[in-house]
């Protein structure tokens, strides 16, 4: 695979389709209701649970054979559809732009890079999101955790891009107790610091010394246990675990104390909370009678980063490259719903393809959307049916910068 640049991943022994992506077809996908009256299913849409990790490693999770333990994303795993031959983005900005967008990031100006605080940029304010598309199919839709796909004005605000409430961070690599990001200002040679911590639009305070991801959590908690379960939820929990700094309660720590390498320790442990919280958000669904009604997705939102505790194992490379330890993410869906439970999917599936298939879950439609370059994906997890995808674009960008100019730009800002 070529760094920076089309590639394409042949789906079995099949066709291979030319890597032109001028010849991209524009993908309007025709988003079939599902008849009535077919079982129980066709009750009611699902209610929609997304919880993206931040860097989670291929190597880091204990079904991919891991020394970390992840008993709860196992178990959930394991009684779901893992996800093998699954493809996100090799950063934030693109992967969650995909994720929200259904669309290609060379199609929305988001190709460069991930979003810097000073950088004037947003997922544009012509595409229609995700969660909007879920409100117009009739969801309660909610986001709490890291955002990253601008803020630079009110219009690029998750509470106006289709979200009821919101909870978190809007940029990335924040202190995981004090919430602040920080930013080295080369021109000036000093660090410059910033809480980025929101509820609403608001600025959220009170939350000093508690650690992110059990502040996440129990929001999510809360919204689950306050959700009337006869209307759809959406709700997308993008944990900041397990992205850099190594931050992680001590008591964490202490099963991992064979682990000689310091970076991987801390990892280990954040892992570790992480599979606590994906456990409570699972509990909290089944004790509040949503479960058996819900789809549940968990995905990382790029490989690990091997130089900060990640790792990715068999696989070559890490996050921001395009070897496969940058792209080929971890994930797998957990649902009543599923036709095959403990399987192993090898289709190709990528993380443009959420957005169709929630979509044509929900029984709602793309109105309004530009074309998509997702895939309805359902039939594929639930049946095993061939991907209907036989290649995805990584990137176009000459541009590509390894580090940004919005880093200088931030000095002319102070
Ligand atoms: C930047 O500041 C640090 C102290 O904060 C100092 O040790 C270092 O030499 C400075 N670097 C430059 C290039 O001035
Ligand atoms: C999970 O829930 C328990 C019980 O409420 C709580 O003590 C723990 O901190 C929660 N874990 C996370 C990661 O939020
Ligand atoms: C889910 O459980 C609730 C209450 O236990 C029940 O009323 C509902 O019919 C169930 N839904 C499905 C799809 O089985
Ligand atoms: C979506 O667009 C189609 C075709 O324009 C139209 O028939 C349908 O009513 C629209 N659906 C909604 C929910 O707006
Ligand atoms: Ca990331």
């Amino acid at each position: 695979m070529v760094p920076r640049g089309a590639a394409s991943l042949p789906r079995g022994p099949g066709p291979r389709r030319p890597l032109l992506p001028v010849v991209l077809p524009l993908l309007v996908l025709p988003l079939l209701l599902t008849p009535p009256g077919s079982g129980a299913e066709a009750s009611r849409p699902p209610h929609l649970v997304f919880v993206l990790a931040d860097d989670l490693g291929w190597n880091d999770v204990g079904f991919h054979g891991s020394r970390i333990r992840t008993p709860h994303l196992d178990a959930l795993a394991a009684g779901g559809v893992l996800l093998d031959n699954y493809y996100t983005q090799p950063l934030c900005t693109p992967s969650r732009s995909q994720l929200l967008t259904g669309r290609y990031q060379i199609h929305t100006g988001l190709q460069h890079q991930i979003i810097w605080p000073c950088q004037p940029s947003c997922v544009p304010l012509d595409e229609k999101l995700l969660p909007q598309l879920l409100k117009e199919a009739g969801y309660t839709t909610h986001m709490v955790g890291k955002w990253h796909l601008g803020m630079y004005r009110k219009e690029c605000l998750p509470t106006r891009r289709g979200f009821d409430t919101y909870f978190g961070y809007l940029l990335g690599s924040e202190d995981y107790y004090s919430h602040e990001r920080c930013t080295l200002i080369d021109a000036l040679n000093v660090t410059r610091c910033a809480l980025d911590f929101r509820d609403g639009e608001e600025v959220a305070t009170g939350y000093k010394n508690m650690y992110s991801t059990n502040i996440f959590t129990k929001r999510a908690t809360t919204l689950i246990t306050n959700h009337p379960p006869e209307k759809p939820l959406f709700l997308y929990l993008a944990l900041q675990s397990v992205h850099e700094p190594l931050q992680v309660p001590e008591e964490y720590l202490k099963p991992y104390d064979f682990i000689q390498d310091k970076n991987r320790h801390y990892y280990a442990g954040m892992v570790s909370l992480m599979d606590e919280a994906v456990g409570n958000v699972t509990a909290a669904l089944k004790s509040h009678g949503l479960w058996n009604n819900t789809v549940f997705i968990f995905s990382t939102d790029n490989g690990g980063q091997t130089l900060a505790g990640g790792n990715n194992w068999p696989l070559r490379g890490r996050k921001w490259s395009l070897w496969e330890g940058g792209v080929r993410g971890v994930g797998f869906v957990a649902s009543p719903l599923l036709k095959q439970k403990g399987v192993k999917n090898r289709e190709l599936i990528h993380i443009s393809d959420w957005l169709p298939t929630l979509v044509k879950l929900a029984r709602g439609h793309t109105n309004g959307t530009k074309p998509l370059d997702g895939f309805d994906m359902w039939k594929t997890i639930s049946e095993g049916s061939p991907s209907p995808r036989v290649e995805l674009l990584h990137n176009i960008d000459p541009d590509f910068v390894d580090s940004s100019p919005y880093w200088l730009e931030c000095s002319l800002l102070l």
